[in-house]
């Protein structure tokens, strides 16, 4: 593909240069315009989005039922705080517990809100509960995590550009080997722990898939034990992984569900957490909220975006179309590529750096051939488009990816 250039998008980029954080390195391009699988850039160039804002935009760009639900309620009435009802909270309560098989949800905005508020509710389950002496419950994370960038969140990281420079950290978080049963185990004889937080798949640390029967295990683990399973399924949720759930592969219920990006299909910051009375029902009035959680707006935008991923059978499609994807790579006998592992339409490649590249340099070369990605860490770049592709798109990206590795090798 030619790409034009004009000075479009070099003034946007000043512009953040000249008044924004640096706390991104975008890939240098800007984009102006979504549409399903598709993006465009200042200059008009068409990119197949392969990151999806991180699986947010799981029901493709600008889904017009979404953004119908989103203009229709933004006509009527936004926000109302939760100092009062109204007459949308219930029912999208009401819609999230039969959709997902739970007693009760706490609506949040953002993914870390998710995480923070589940780790408050395992806390206060702890004290309540199970019992644990006042300020001395435990919450044990996995190695690799990435549930955010507040300070509780950082607490639980072992990635240095995450947590470098912000300590002091929160007590009472410690993280275990992900994988690995017997060192979960070996922290339950602890009668202080009262929840373990784990990603089904590890997102940021690399698409990082656990053996077979990992997920039976913890809950295993976690029942045998009395420790609650929380599940951060911001990223793995809603259908990604080939499954509505990526627990759902080994029919596991977490205790709690911690749910975001595409819940709202990437309109707008929308996120839950979904637990039993008992465990929900420990947090009282005035304990925990947020001004914008549970909003009617992102009730509406939510409830339409779930409708979309099974009124067009986007999980099973993310199933077929993932096994596609991996079978296609594998196809293409590409040496550098050492490990393709995922599931669903989530993915990540391993590559060798090859003739002084990286993953970062093989992303701006699938820039110029029309394919948006991201790479994660130095050597693995995520493959994540919106679970609406269909074969024909699939194939094209394929081609594009293997046409940019063999011009580069
Ligand atoms: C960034 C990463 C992905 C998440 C999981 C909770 C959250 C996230 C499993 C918090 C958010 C985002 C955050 C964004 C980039 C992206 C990311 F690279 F940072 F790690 F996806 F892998 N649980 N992930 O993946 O949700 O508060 O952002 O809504 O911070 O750079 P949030």
């Amino acid at each position: 593909m030619t790409m034009q250039t004009t000075n479009q998008s070099e003034r946007h980029i000043e512009l953040e240069k000249k008044f924004g954080a640096f706390n991104y390195k975008p890939l240098p391009v800007v984009l102006t315009r979504g549409e399903g699988v598709f993006v465009w850039d200042a200059e008009g160039n068409r990119y197949y989005d392969f990151l999806s804002a991180y699986s947010a935009v799981n029901q493709g760009h600008c889904h017009p039922k979404i953004i119908k639900a989103l203009t229709d309620q933004a006509q009527k009435l936004t926000l109302t705080s939760r100092a009062f009802f109204n007459d949308v909270l219930g029912s999208y309560e009401e819609y999230m517990c039969n959709y997902f098989g739970y007693d009760r949800i706490l609506p949040m905005n953002t993914g870390v809100e998710g995480g923070e508020t589940a780790v408050k509710l395992a806390r206060r389950w702890g004290y309540d509960v199970k019992g644990i002496p006042e300020n001395k419950a435990r919450i044990i994370f996995a190695d690799g995590n990435f549930w955010g960038r507040t300070i509780a969140a950082i607490s639980t990281s072992d990635d240095e550009d995450s947590y470098g420079g912000f300590g002091p950290f929160v007590p009472g978080f410690d993280t275990i080997p992900y994988n690995d049963l017997a060192a979960l185990e070996n922290e339950f004889k602890d009668s202080n722990v009262a929840a373990f937080m784990v990603e089904p798949i590890q997102g940021e640390a690399g698409v990082v898939v656990p053996d077979e029967g990992y997920l039976q295990g913890v809950a295993k683990l976690c029942k045998q034990y009395n420790v609650l399973f929380i599940a951060d399924e911001v990223q793995t949720g809603i259908g990604r992984t080939g499954k509505l759930l990526a627990c759902d592969y080994e029919n596991v219920k977490p205790d709690i569900l911690i749910l975001g990006k595409a819940l709202s299909g990437g309109v707008m910051p929308v996120s839950a957490v979904l637990a039993s009375d008992e465990i929900m029902l420990t947090l009282k009035p005035g304990q925990h909220g947020s001004t914008f959680g549970g909003n009617p707006l992102g009730c509406k935008v939510a409830m339409a975006a779930l409708d979309v991923i099974k009124d067009e059978g986007l999980t099973e499609n993310a199933f077929v179309l993932g096994e596609r994807f991996r079978e296609g790579l594998k196809n293409m006998n590409i040496s550098i590529m050492t490990t393709i592992r995922g599931k669903g339409l989530l993915n990540g490649v391993v590559i060798e750096p090859f003739n002084g590249h990286m993953a970062y340099d093989v992303c701006l070369k699938l820039r110029e051939n029309g394919l948006l990605a991201k790479q994660t860490h130095d050597h693995i770049i995520r493959f994540a488009p919106p679970l609406t592709i269909n074969e024909q798109q699939l194939d094209e990206a394929l081609a594009i990816i293997e046409r940019t590795f063999k011009e580069m090798i």
